[in-house]
């Protein structure tokens, strides 16, 4: 595995030494793998300045076209070097090679070419307009960079989510300053390198790498700083939310979810099995869309139960190289004392554990990482905790209902309000229920099917705004109306 020792910011088309290191650890055994920089103020500082005086330079003359071509090589360039970015997310994260080179990379390129090409056709509106006298007048808009962006990613799915803000920022016009979780810094770091590589001109892509809240804090108070964009939990959206206020900065959020799989009586079995376990157990639960709440009509309850519990009994878990392996651990150890605590507040609240419910023995280096079971419970209420606060780990539970107004009404009854997935054969159910469901993305036979011009986020705690397509486009431009007078008559 190809292992980079010191990650570096990278600032005004420089990496730069910083004065601190911490450790990146590996989820798989514990070890440290790497030193990761932590961003001093001055550091932050200067990324700023850099990124503000690089929207005067070059990038700011730049055509669309031109713009869109470099994006379009950027994408070029991580497939080229697909096999490092691909080994740098498996040692930060232990996840799958299966999942790493079928979403993870391969949709980071995908999200430059998406916007590159929306880019080009990013127009304003135009209305023409009487007036009273008896004249008319001409409104157009124009779409202009914000400016600066701050972006911060998250741990999870860490080069997917990061280029799905820097590139609609980038394609837009505007310079960005990506602050990376510390869990997963290393593809950041790759992408760095790219844009190097590629010519992106100094100050439009600058990395900023350290420790949560401290540099969060610097970079999104930062009074150059003109838009925020995070993806994360909702308590650190709320945190971010305080910081920028007095700074009326544009945000966009997509926070936490806690979310509900409907499994109706008309549903296919066997699709509605393995969709249910793929949405509570990819990436080892840890994607903000992954079911938490499964309701499955009495009619077919037990049945369903039997089968998805045998489907997540069958979940290969291990070295993410190792054939057929589909989820590894969970990104830390702190992460999985939280979800342990889980498992084990629903045993104490009265759960029956179907499957799963603690730690893996492999009786190798693996024992000092952070693997979990995957996990399927039933009999608590809809209240309890377990069913209200977003757990991010590879447990669901699994509930009965009887009719469809029951069971919408249940699955709405939740904070949150990110995603949710309809499984059923009957057209117009699925009409019908898809859209009384509180969220901003209802699947309906499928999970995680992405179109990346559609609408993407969440209502409620779950987020603020819509990201995709021509909504990032939206987000990232700053619209400027211009109207012109037209005298009616010559003078
Ligand atoms: O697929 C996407 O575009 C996206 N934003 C996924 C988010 C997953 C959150 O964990």
């Amino acid at each position: 595995m190809n292992m980079l020792n010191a990650l570096h910011c990278y600032i005004d088309g420089k990496f730069q030494p910083s004065e601190s290191y911490f450790d990146n650890i590996s989820p798989i055994n514990g070890e440290k793998i790497a030193d990761i920089a932590e961003a001093s103020p001055q550091q932050i500082d200067s990324a700023v300045h850099a990124a503000k005086q690089a929207l005067k330079g070059d990038w700011g003359q730049m055509s669309v076209q031109q713009r869109s071509l470099l994006l379009h090589k950027v994408a070029d360039r991580i497939e080229a070097r697909l096999s490092e970015f691909i080994d740098a997310e498996i040692a930060d994260t232990g996840k799958s090679l299966h999942q790493v080179e079928t979403i993870d990379i391969p949709r980071a390129a995908a999200n430059f070419r998406t916007f590159a090409d929306l880019a080009k056709f990013h127009t304003g509106e135009t209305f023409v307009t009487d007036t009273l006298s008896g004249e008319q007048a001409l409104n157009y808009s124009i779409n202009k960079p914000l400016g600066v962006v701050a972006i911060i990613s998250p741990w999870n799915l860490p080069l997917l989510l990061a280029t799905w803000k820097i590139a609609p920022a980038l394609a837009c016009g505007n310079c960005v300053i990506l602050k990376p979780s510390e869990e997963t810094s290393s593809t950041a770091f790759l992408l760095a390198q790219v844009m190097d590589e590629v010519g992106i001109p100094n100050g439009v892509f600058n990395l900023i790498l350290g420790r949560g809240n401290k540099v969060g804090d610097l970079l999104t108070e930062h009074s150059k700083v003109d838009a925020i964009t995070f993806t994360g939990s909702s308590s650190t959206g709320q945190h971010i939310m305080k910081k920028v206020a007095s700074g009326v900065k544009p945000i966009s959020f997509e926070l936490g979810g806690k979310n509900a799989a409907i499994v109706f009586q008309d549903a296919d079995i066997d699709k509605a099995v393995a969709g249910v376990a793929r949405s509570s157990f990819t990436n080892c639960g840890q994607v903000c869309l992954c079911t938490e709440r499964v309701y499955v009509h009495r009619e077919i309850y037990q049945d369903f139960v039997e089968r998805l519990v045998k489907a997540a009994k069958a979940i290969k878990i291990g070295y993410p190289k190792e054939p057929k392996v589909l989820i590894g651990p969970l990104i830390s150890k702190q992460h999985q004392q939280k979800v342990l605590s889980y498992y084990q507040q629903a045993k104490k609240s009265g759960a029956k554990v179907l499957t799963g419910g603690g730690v893996p023995n492999f009786g190798d280096e693996r024992d000092n990482g952070c693997f979990i079971e995957p996990t399927i419970i039933t009999g608590l209420s809809d209240q309890d905790p377990i069913n209200q606060e977003e757990i991010f780990g590879p447990i669901c539970h699994v509930a009965m209902f009887d009719s469809e107004q029951e069971v919408i009404s249940r699955a709405n009854n939740t904070i949150y309000g990110l995603a949710a997935a309809i499984w059923t054969e009957n057209l117009s159910r699925a009409h019908r229920v898809a859209p009384k469901m509180d969220v901003g993305l209802v699947w309906v036979n499928t999970w995680f099917l992405r179109d990346l011009r559609t609408p993407f986020g969440g209502v409620k705690l779950s987020g603020i705004g819509r990201e995709g397509g021509a909504h990032s486009m939206a987000f990232y431009s700053e619209a400027t109306n211009i109207c012109i007078n037209i005298d009616k008559s010559e003078k």
